[in-house]
């Protein structure tokens, strides 16, 4: 029997986000690398490297795999130099990374400091941006660029607080980027996620009741899984979706269009 094409064979991409095998990132990647294509990955600190190299292994022993701190335009510079020369040209970037200091995610809004406003938008909206600009000079055949958001963006969930400014922060960046990089037919989308149970989402007081109130209240009645992450994720990444650019794709079991 011969087998049709993968649907993302011969496309590069890198992978900005992973932590553990939890992550969305690394659902994502997964769901990519499934449908053919090659993935480089970075990593946020040494702390995470061993647990990253692990994963990554699994994808071969020539798996790129490069430390970086979004924080850092010198590390991003060094990300895109190095994959200039593993990959040559890139099809794909998956950014999959938040931060907000673990005090503003408690209590109230009012009280953000400026120090923290500023770190959640530096670490979550912004790189978005730095990452899109280290990457379109690799994307000489068009791209996607694909971003992980969440419903606080838009409505007031408790306690997310500036993390709900800083994804709609990185939801208007998308809409812009997408503006931008048009005409190189290079696209930049969001991914919506419903809550999942990943490292970043450990300790934040109240997730195990959020779940369940997803369960209840969403048209699906349950939550959602990384394989539908990965498979939206996959949508956005493929030339099947050439004519999307600049939206925010909700995977929530359909709990975004309920009023009540
Ligand atoms: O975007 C997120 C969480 C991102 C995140 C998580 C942490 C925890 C540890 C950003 N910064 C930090 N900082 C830390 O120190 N989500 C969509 C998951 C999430 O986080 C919430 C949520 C949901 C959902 C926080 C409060 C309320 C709901």
């Amino acid at each position: 029997m011969e087998s049709s094409p993968k649907i993302l064979a011969g496309k590069k991409g890198v992978v900005f986000g992973v932590a553990n095998k939890r992550s969305i990132a690394w659902a994502i990647a997964q769901a990519l690398a499934d449908a053919g294509a090659q993935l480089a990955f970075t990593y946020q600190g040494e702390r995470l490297k061993e647990n990253v190299e692990e994963l990554t292994g699994t994808f071969g022993p020539g798996t790129p795999l490069y430390p970086c701190d979004v924080t850092r335009d010198e590390d991003i510079t060094r990300v895109f130099d190095s994959l200039g020369k593993d990959f040559g040209t890139l099809d794909i970037v998956l950014h999959s990374v938040a931060f907000a200091p673990k005090d503003a995610l408690e209590g109230l809004f009012i009280n953000t400091s400026r120090e923290a406003f500023r770190v959640a938008h530096d670490v979550s909206a912004y790189s978005l941006v730095a990452l899109a600009r280290g990457a379109a000079p690799l994307m000489p055949n068009g791209g996607s660029i694909i971003a992980m958001s969440y419903y606080g963006a838009v409505k007031v969930i408790p306690h997310y607080n500036v993390m709900g400014v800083a994804k709609a922060a990185l939801e208007a960046s998308v809409r812009y980027l997408a503006y931008d990089l048009g005409p190189k037919k290079i696209r930049c989308n969001a991914i919506s996620a419903g809550p999942v149970n990943t490292l970043a989402a450990r300790g934040i007081a109240g997730f195990t009741s959020m779940l369940k109130y997803y369960e209840e209240h969403a048209p699906l009645k349950r939550n959602i899984e990384g394989r539908e992450l990965g498979d939206a994720g996959l949508f956005l990444a493929s030339d099947m979706s050439t004519a999307t650019t600049g939206q925010v794709l909700y995977v929530d079991s359909g709990y975004e269009i309920m009023g009540m």
